[in-house]
């Protein structure tokens, strides 16, 4: 009895105290934290039990000086059987229902559903988009709504948000060796992922090359990226600061350096960064169509290689100027 209280305690303690999981920053993280701190009390309270009677017999029935004899043979007993059937089979189903019911209010039965109107919201607006449409071939591909044969992956809205469109959708594109992110409603992209705080983001998840997998162990959220295959994760990130993005499927050489960052902002700061990616990616695309050369005149072609081909600049300005380089 009093052995039984003082496993009970002990398993209790170190289920809420075992120190092996990183900062919770999502408000999924705590219910996933809550079914592994539940098979910790119970896999605590297992160990101490198996290694404690295997510690106590092998004292207990330890061979004894000048004892040749065998021990007693034993088989067969009935309601010890019952009871290491019963017992595993009683735990392993209430984790499973336990496990079941997170998954199912996290979202993840029903990823990408039919009724997300978010998703299919924001592939008409990025259709529309001037600026989505100037970025390169491989920022731009956005993951379709997968035909009805698929399975959808990943995790979708939870079931209070399944009618509501998320407040901020992210493309994300995994590929060798790193992870991209695109704003579709500003157009923007980065090399990481910000987001503002207590917000119903979606990441609309794909990979460009081979599998990768999308992993933040501090949102406890991981998910495959596929070629070919869209998938999807939602959450709500409720902690500012900055974490881990990891690829956790081993894609090729530099594998282990496939690592990013996530920033989760208070909103007005995410608005600020926001509007800083807008001015940066308009430069930038500016600069692209001034080196444009089908844009130049023969000289102004030829201008920085003068020197490498011993021409002079007086020479370059007798060439036609409606002559144009396609
Ligand atoms: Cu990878």
């Amino acid at each position: 009895m009093l052995v039984g209280i003082g496993v009970t305690v002990i398993s209790l303690w170190y289920g809420q105290n075992h120190g092996l999981l990183p900062v919770a920053a999502s408000d999924e993280a705590s219910q996933i934290d809550g079914l592994f701190n539940t098979m910790m009390t119970i896999s605590t309270g297992l160990f101490i039990l198996v290694q404690g009677i295997i510690i106590v017999a092998a004292i207990k029935y330890r061979r004894r000086k000048g004892d040749n004899t065998d021990g007693p043979a034993w088989h067969d007993n009935l309601p010890l059987e019952i009871l290491w059937t019963a017992l595993p089979a009683v735990i392993i189903l209430g984790i499973g229902v336990y496990s079941f019911e997170i998954y199912n209010s996290m979202g993840g039965l029903d990823p990408m559903g039919a009724h997300d109107h978010g998703t299919m919201k924001m592939q008409a607006k990025m259709r529309g988009s001037a600026i989505a449409a100037t970025l390169s071939d491989m920022e731009q591909k956005t993951p379709q709504i997968p035909s009805r044969k698929l399975v959808a992956l990943g995790v979708g809205a939870s079931p209070e948000n399944e009618e509501k469109a998320p407040d901020l959708v992210v493309n994300v594109t995994g590929l060798q060796y790193a992870w991209i992110f695109n704003y579709p409603e500003s157009g923007v992209n980065s090399g990481e992922l910000h987001m503002p705080v207590n917000r119903d983001i979606q990441l609309n998840i794909s990979a460009s090359d081979v599998l990768h997998a999308f992993w933040m162990p501090e949102f406890r959220l991981k998910q495959d990226a596929i070629p070919g295959r869209p998938s999807e994760l939602r959450f709500t990130a409720n902690k500012v600061g900055e974490y881990r993005i990891v690829c956790a499927e081993l894609c090729g050489a530099y594998h282990g350096a496939m690592k990013g960052l996530a920033v989760v902002h208070p909103p007005e700061e995410f608005d600020t960064w926001l509007q800083e990616q807008q001015v940066a990616s308009t430069q930038n695309l500016e600069q692209a169509v001034a080196v444009n050369p089908g844009e130049l005149s023969d000289g102004e072609f030829l201008a920085p290689y003068t020197s490498e081909l011993g021409i002079n600049s007086e020479n370059l300005k007798q060439l036609h100027p409606t002559h144009h380089h396609k």
